[in-house]
């Protein structure tokens, strides 16, 4: 039986990639942080399955991935834990680094001093925020890397430790490029999710208006869902590489707020420029969707196009499993289901503070 330890289990890729993984057979140990609250309600259907183990752990902490990687002993590590919100990175930009970046060099330290460099393969969730301020459209494995956040610039240090010790100790360790991938279990406040979800609040009367960020920012998006088998794919290759993983279509967030309203039956017209535009509903007029600066970011990264050539050709990923259309329907019916169950806002601070999107 073969055995995966994954980092990030609780994350959006980490319950994909633990149902993919069981689903071949693998025995799956996920490690999860200790806190307050419960945010395991992503993995809560895998609880009880003999082949799925939870450990606590953390990634800032090196003894503890030294102890569990040596006690389970794995062929395959799938390294996602991450502090992933870009915009976040700027006010917790060393907590960031701590996770993102020297947490990546503590997990390949921990296989070599387990003595599992020749056994365990290692997956490092790289993404194409590290191409930043973009030099070329689209972007392939050979774009130089630009990064424009605390967030891309710790990454672009796991980035480049995962090469290192690919070098250094002949580690069979490849980086996933991985373009924006969402899906209906996306973080709330990751601007897909948080139209998704305002969208359908909004066609229900439980909310009046959607503030976003920048609207022309252009992204490459595909389903969450489709991403994890190639992750998994990169491990069962003949030698390691690095790939980029994305669809090679692009769309702004003015599209997807336009399709997304359209499939909970709102046709949006946009008027306006920069901080000044507004959506509007058509049937009746009414303003749905408005700018504001607290969704700006200091540097923003607004031309995202990957191209997926390599992945196919070696790997024999299709990139285009689930279309664009097909995953913003899939997001929309979902948060349709998961707001009819929620309660009316009463309050107007509530109200307030769901239009604005609670935290960036
Ligand atoms: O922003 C713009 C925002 O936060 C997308 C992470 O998984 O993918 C993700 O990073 C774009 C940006 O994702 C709002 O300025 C406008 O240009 O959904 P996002 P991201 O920053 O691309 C990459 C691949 C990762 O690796 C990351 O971990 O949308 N935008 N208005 C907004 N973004 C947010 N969050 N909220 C807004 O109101």
């Amino acid at each position: 039986m073969v055995t995966a330890f994954i980092t990030g289990v609780t994350g959006q890729d980490g319950s994909y990639l633990s149902e993919f993984l069981l689903e071949k057979g693998y025995d799956v140990h996920g490690m999860i942080r200790r806190g307050s609250v419960d945010f395991r309600n992503r993995i809560a259907h895998l609880e009880g399955h003999e082949h799925f183990h939870l450990h606590y752990g953390d990634m800032s902490d090196s003894m503890s991935l030294v102890a569990l990687i040596s006690a389970i002993k794995p062929d395959e590590i799938y390294n996602l834990a991450a502090q992933s919100h870009v915009q976040v990175s700027f006010d917790a930009p060393e907590f960031t680094a701590n996770v993102d970046a020297t947490g990546v060099l503590r997990v390949l330290e921990a296989v070599r001093v387990c003595g599992l460099t020749d056994k365990c393969r290692v997956y490092q969730a790289s993404t194409s925020e590290l191409y930043g301020r973009v030099v070329e459209v689209p972007q392939s494995e050979e774009t130089p890397f630009y990064p424009y956040s605390p967030y891309a610039v710790a990454k672009q240090y796991g980035f480049w430790i995962v090469k290192e010790y690919r070098d250094a100790y002949k580690m069979f360790a490849c980086n996933g490029i991985l373009f924006n991938h969402e899906s209906e279990r996306r973080g709330e406040t990751f601007v897909t999710r948080k139209i998704t979800l305002a969208a359908s609040r909004i066609a229900q009367g439980k909310q009046d208006k959607l503030y976003l960020g920048n609207l022309g920012s252009l992204r490459d998006w595909g389903y969450a869902k489709d991403y994890v088998e190639c992750m998994w794919l990169m491990l069962q290759a003949d030698k390691p590489d690095d790939y980029v993983i994305a669809t090679g279509v692009q769309h702004s967030v003015r599209e997807f707020c336009q399709l997304a309203f359209h499939y909970v039956g709102i046709e949006l017209d946009f008027k306006g420029e920069g901080i000044d535009e507004v959506g509007i509903d058509k049937a009746t007029g009414r303003e749905v969707i408005a700018v504001s600066p607290d969704f700006y970011r200091p540097t923003d990264v607004v031309n995202l196009l990957g191209d997926p050539s390599k992945a196919k050709r070696e790997l024999g990923w299709n990139p285009n499993t689930t279309p664009f259309e097909e995953l913003v329907k899939i997001m929309v019916e979902h948060d349709m289901r998961k707001v009819a169950e929620e309660r009316m806002v009463e309050t107007v601070n509530l109200e307030e503070f769901l239009e604005r999107g609670i935290v960036k």
